[in-house]
């Protein structure tokens, strides 16, 4: 695990930080890049997130930290001619560093690690569970907010960093790649689980299908809607979403999948006890009428016809990157995986969440469909 950078001192010699700080600590649970709080001394100055940005998946990070600000100024914008109140916590605003005393930059590099900020967004939580249908339905609303706001975002600027994120083919096409090399020879381990995943490529080729064939629309979305990429206030409510490092084209069930994936499981992502592992149809059911309830506006009758299967693309797809690492030796994934077969422990229990979601996808789809009167995708 990477460290602190080796002083806060060093920090503020190069400008990163104009202020007296008080202490810094690490800070969330993400399992690509490593993020800190900084407490400033002085109340009346701003607290600070600091993040070490993982160069392994972000290449580029001028054209991320771009990307970055061009989705932030639109939100900002919106928010503004809506007339919103407390736009600075309802938005992600990046800090920008005097590097050497006089370059504005939106990132530090200090040997070559990246790091950036963004200002601390006071008396937000994140949680790793849903606690209440309430806070299910909250979350749903909160993705279908976000969709609806970056609708009419263009910019010439903005560049595709990780193309083909959630593209199931081409996923599948790199787990049979690290299945012919098993360079870490630990292919015997999982035989099972590969013929599963292999057997299943077509059914979940659909979408990206779908997609080549312009049924589905390319919108810009998160990506990576987490449960704990949310910040809620104290009352429960949504008030900013978090970690953009992935927003990018992609269609609507990718992101409805994905939130659904993480946060309608009745276990851990990486539990180790598959028995706990299960989709919670309650929740699914209060995640999908708060997502309708906002994104009925906007939201084509394809696109919604796809929402029921987005859960279980986006955990076979997740299956497949959890394995696909883990025959890699642990490369993508390097830092938080916290023990040798943490990957393979991931992968079982996306696995089992996948059949459970299979199991039940007739109820989901019938559910998503009495929402709007669509028909069923099949
Ligand atoms: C990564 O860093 P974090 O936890 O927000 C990954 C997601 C995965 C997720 C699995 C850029 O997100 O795609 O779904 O782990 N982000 C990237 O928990 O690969
Ligand atoms: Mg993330």
């Amino acid at each position: 695990m990477s460290m602190i950078p080796s002083s806060v001192e060093e920090m503020i010699a190069v400008g990163l930080l104009p202020y007296p700080v008080k202490s810094i600590e690490a800070h969330g649970g993400g399992l690509i890049n490593n993020t800190f709080k900084i407490i400033t001394k002085n109340p009346e100055d701003p607290n600070f997130l600091l993040q070490k940005i993982n160069r392994w998946v972000f290449k580029d990070i001028d054209a991320l930290q771009q990307n970055i600000r061009l989705i932030t100024d639109h939100i900002r914008k919106k928010l503004e001619e809506e007339g919103a109140t407390n736009i600075q916590k309802r938005v992600l605003s990046p800090a920008s560093i005097l590097s050497n005393g006089s370059t504005k930059s939106y990132y530090w590099d200090s040997n070559n690690d990246y790091w950036r900020m963004y200002i601390y967004i006071e008396d937000s939580v994140t949680h790793e569970r849903v606690l209440d249908a309430k806070m299910a339905q909250t979350a749903g609303k909160a993705l279908a907010t976000f969709h609806r706001q970056l609708l009419d975002f263009k910019s010439e600027k903005f560049q595709e960093l990780l193309p083909d994120f959630h593209n199931a083919p081409k996923r599948v096409a790199n787990l049979k790649k690290r299945v012919d090399e098993d360079i870490a020879g630990r292919l015997k381990n999982v035989k099972d689980e590969v013929e599963f995943l292999l057997s299943r490529e077509e059914t979940y080729s659909k979408v990206a299908n779908m997609g080549d064939k312009n049924i589905l629309p390319q919108r810009i979305i998160h990506q990576d809607p987490k449960l704990n990429n949310l910040l809620f206030d104290k009352k429960g409510n949504v008030m900013c979403v978090i970690d953009l490092d992935t927003v990018m084209h992609g269609y609507l069930c990718y992101d409805v999948g994905d939130a659904i994936r993480y946060c309608a499981n009745t276990g851990k992502e990486d539990d180790k006890n598959i028995e706990n592992v299960s989709v919670d149809m309650k929740i699914f059911k209060n995640y999908m009428d708060g997502y309708a309830s906002v994104a009925k506006d906007f939201i084509t009758w394809a696109e919604m016809e796809s929402l029921a299967f987005g859960p279980r693309l986006l955990t076979y797809e997740q299956s497949v990157r959890f394995l696909a690492d883990y025959l890699y030796g642990d490369k993508y994934y390097k830092y938080k995986t916290l023990y040798p077969e943490h990957n393979l422990v991931r992968a079982r229990a996306q696995i089992k969440l996948l059949k459970s979601m299979e199991e039940n996808y007739q109820e989901m789809a019938a559910y998503v469909r009495s929402l709007g009167n669509w028909k069923p995708f099949s």
